[in-house]
C-alpha cells in the first residue's frame, strides 16, 4: 500500500473519531471505547504461495499450509509493551512444506518508519521472536527483551517489546497512530554469505517467499484499548 492511498482513509478515520466524540460528550456519562479486535483480517485457504519445486512460487503453489495460512492480526500497546499478533488457521511449529523453518510477522509504519514483530520456527521446532524496524532497507534487529507466545491452542503467534526498544525511531507514545497494518508468513530461507557459505543465521523473507500476505487493515492507536493485552 502506497502512502499516497493510506493518507485519505486516515483523514477520514479522523473526522469520524471527532464526530463520535462530540455525540458521546453530550451524554452524561460517555461509554469507554470499545477494544478493537482484529484489525487486519485474510480469508482462510490461501497459504500457498509458496510452490517448493519453483524457484519463483507462483500465486497458488501446492496446498495450503495452515501453519502459515493468516486470518487475522493485531496490534496493541500500553505505556509499556507493544504486542503483534498473527492468528493462523491451525498453527504448528514445524512443517513437511517449510522444513527450513517458517516466520510470522506484523509490520505497521509510524510516520516513514517501518516496524516489524516476528517469531521465527527453526527445522525442529524451538521459536526465537525478534523486532525489527527498515526505515532504510535494511532491517534493523533490536534486541533484547522481545518476548512471545507461540500459543497452538488459539493458534495465534504473540510476539511483544518493550516500548522503550524503539525509542531511537519512534516513542510509540500513547496517541500515535500505527498504519499500515500488515501480516506476513512463510518459510524461512536460509541464504549463504559472500563466501557461499551458510551459517551465522542469515535468512531471507521477502514477497517472492511469503506463503501468505495480509494488508489493508484498520490503523491502531497506540494505548487503545484492545482484546490483545500487551505482553500477554
Ligand atoms: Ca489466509
Amino acid at each position: 500500500m502506497s502512502l499516497s492511498l493510506l493518507r485519505p482513509t486516515v483523514a477520514v478515520l479522523v473526522c469520524a473519531s471527532v464526530a463520535v466524540a462530540g455525540a458521546a460528550g453530550a451524554a452524561s456519562k460517555p461509554a469507554p471505547p470499545a477494544p478493537v479486535c482484529n484489525l487486519l483480517t485474510d480469508a482462510a485457504g490461501d497459504g500457498n504461495g509458496i510452490d517448493p519445486g519453483s524457484p519463483v512460487p507462483a500465486q497458488s503453489g501446492g496446498p495450503s499450509n495452515d501453519a502459515l495460512d493468516i486470518v487475522s492480526a493485531d496490534v496493541a500497546s500500553d505505556a509499556k509493551t507493544i504486542t503483534g499478533v498473527v492468528r493462523v488457521k491451525k498453527l504448528a511449529a514445524t512443517s513437511s512444506s517449510a522444513p527450513s523453518g517458517m516466520t510470522w510477522s506484523v509490520y505497521f509504519t509510524v510516520d516513514t518508519t517501518t516496524f516489524s514483530l516476528s517469531a521465527h520456527s527453526d527445522p525442529t521446532g524451538a521459536i526465537t521472536f525478534d523486532a525489527a524496524h527498515s526505515a532504510t532497507g535494511v532491517n534493523s534487529l533490536y534486541g533484547p527483551g522481545v518476548t512471545g507466545i507461540f500459543d497452538t491452542a488459539k493458534s495465534e503467534v504473540r510476539i511483544s517489546a518493550p516500548r522503550d526498544l524503539f525509542a531511537a525511531e519512534s516513542a510509540l507514545k500513547p496517541g500515535t497512530k500505527l498504519t499500515a497494518l500488515t501480516a506476513n508468513a512463510g518459510p524461512e530461507v536460509a541464504i549463504p554469505d559472500k563466501a557461499g557459505a551458510f551459517g551465522g543465521g542469515a535468512i531471507l523473507e521477502g514477497a517472492l517467499y511469503y506463503a501468505d500476505t495480509a494488508s489493508g487493515g484498520k490503523d491502531y492507536v497506540a494505548g487503545a484499548p484492545s482484546c490483545v493485552v500487551p505482553g500477554k
